[in-house]
């Protein structure tokens, strides 16, 4: 059997694409221009989310083609195409039973990937999956339609914070400016992202303000959600994603952490630095993992115990 991805789609039919839970608009612009690319190319593909589609993304083309279980794929998948997930766990549907007779390829740029997949195509250089999914298309033969080049552009400027954060170099820009070649407008992609909230995320926005705690001698910025906070507002986890960011934004601040209380029983957090810091490493002790600047976990340990687990290993990463 080839091991060559770009081979396998442009002679395999029946692909299965999945990504991570809560996705984030790499993960979402890689499934669904994957998917998209693979139907151009005259295969049966599907995509399968179990999470539910992020109104901030909807914009998206092929949207919705998305499946939600095994039940409502009118076929079986011979491929599983798993794309930014860094551990099979955080797959966000459900492929065990699919799993037994398809081959599952891996293609990730997270750096705790461990490989799960039969092929693993794993780049901790690249700056977002979406930019690992146009290569193989490319390298497949195929070039990318306006709607696979909206889908694949979303992910790479998601995943660089339009193009600003550690790790975009030359060959980020290139792929950028091959994928806009497709011919859509860059534009109708940002502003759906960056300008197009509800209003209630500016609410959001204004309790992470109220809550901030600001540790150790400034180097540390932490702020908490409440699951209350989302019910009151009417608002979903997913859209305070990237609010985090601001936390890391000030001078003298190396880590900015934000806390959620998803519910009595879970915890979340998304740690982001911006200097020596490996927040990933920070991540994994706690069970979680991601990049180096930016990493995530969910915890069962009570919120308290958790700041003060991530207030520690944070310090102790400063020493
Ligand atoms: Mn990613």
């Amino acid at each position: 059997m080839t091991t060559d991805i770009p081979d396998i789609l442009k002679r395999a039919d029946r692909f299965l694409i999945v990504t991570h839970v809560n996705p984030d608009g790499d993960a979402l612009g890689s499934m669904l221009g994957m998917h998209l690319a693979l139907r151009d190319m005259g295969k049966k593909s599907w995509a399968m989310l179990k999470d539910s589609f992020p109104e901030r993304y909807a914009f998206l083309p092929g949207r919705d083609s998305v499946c939600t279980s095994p039940e409502s794929l009118n076929g079986r998948p011979d491929w599983i195409v798993s794309l930014d997930v860094a551990s099979e766990g955080r797959i966000s549907a459900d492929v065990d039973l699919i799993r037994r007779t398809a081959t599952l390829i891996n293609i990730d740029h997270h750096p705790t990937n461990n490989g799960f997949g039969d092929i693993n195509l794993i780049q901790t250089e690249a700056t977002s999956t979406a930019e690992l999914v146009f290569t193989v298309l490319r390298r497949a033969g195929y070039a990318p339609s306006p709607e696979v080049g909206k889908c694949l552009y979303t992910g790479l400027i998601t995943d660089t914070g339009c193009f600003r954060f550690a790790g975009v170099n030359s060959d980020t820009l290139r792929l950028a400016s091959d994928i806009l070649a497709s011919g859509f407008d860059s534009y109708d992609v940002t502003r759906h992202i960056y300008e197009e909230y509800p209003l209630r995320r500016m609410e959001l926005e204004r309790l992470l303000l109220e809550r901030i705690r600001i540790l150790l001698e400034g180097r540390l910025v932490m702020s908490t959600f409440y699951e209350d906070d989302f019910k009151r507002l009417g608002a979903s986890v997913s859209e305070s994603e990237d609010l985090v960011n601001r936390l890391r934004e000030n001078s003298g601040v190396e880590v900015g952490v934000l806390l959620t209380q998803i519910s009595d029983e879970v915890c979340r957090a998304s740690l982001r630095s911006k200097g020596r810091v490996d927040v990933a490493r920070i991540a994994a002790t706690l069970g979680g993992g991601g990049h180096k600047n930016a990493a995530g976990l969910r915890s069962t340990l009570p919120l308290q115990a958790l700041q003060a687990e991530i207030v520690r290993c944070v310090a102790d990463a400063l020493q």
